[in-house]
């Protein structure tokens, strides 16, 4: 069995849409604890920096300006097997391609606004939380 952490963002997509609630509700429902939780915003510094593994992608410019285009909550969530859990529960990157009933396919957008990050990795979960949260911030 893998670590029991992982990171998530609700994206600017979803916590403007008003989907929130719904999302914290079902990550509560599918098993997850919350270590840390807060609502924020990225700098485009930031989004560039948390997403610098894409950055030779076509798609990069746009992704940093979205995901620095309005408030986002942050988390970090406890679970057994945490990070393969979580990507079970969200789906697909892209949401015409994720399964009845994840998170992405009942409030994501599109591929480029697709409601929630997953950490794809455990040591990707520990760099993330670490980027957005300090050590009095992780309960
Ligand atoms: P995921 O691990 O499912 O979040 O997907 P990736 O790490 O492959 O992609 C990270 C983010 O890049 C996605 F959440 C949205 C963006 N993206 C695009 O905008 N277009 C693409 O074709 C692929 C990813």
């Amino acid at each position: 069995m893998s670590g029991k952490i992982t990171f998530t963002m609700i994206k600017p997509d979803a916590v403007a849409d008003g989907h929130i609630g719904a999302i914290l509700g079902k990550i509560a429902d599918a098993g997850f604890k919350f270590k840390a939780l807060k609502l924020t915003q990225l700098t485009v510094a930031d989004a560039k920096k948390f997403y610098e593994v894409h950055a030779e992608r076509p798609f990069y410019g746009e992704l940093v300006e979205f995901m620095s285009s309005g408030p986002i909550v942050a988390a970090v969530l406890e679970k057994d097997n945490a990070v393969e859990d979580f990507r079970a529960l969200i789906g697909a990157t892209n949401p015409a391609d994720a399964a009845e009933g994840t998170i992405r396919k009942m409030f994501a957008r599109s591929v480029g606004e697709n409601a929630v990050h997953g950490s794809d990795s455990d040591d990707n979960a520990l760099i993330e939380a670490q980027f957005h949260f300090s050590g009095r911030e992780v309960f």
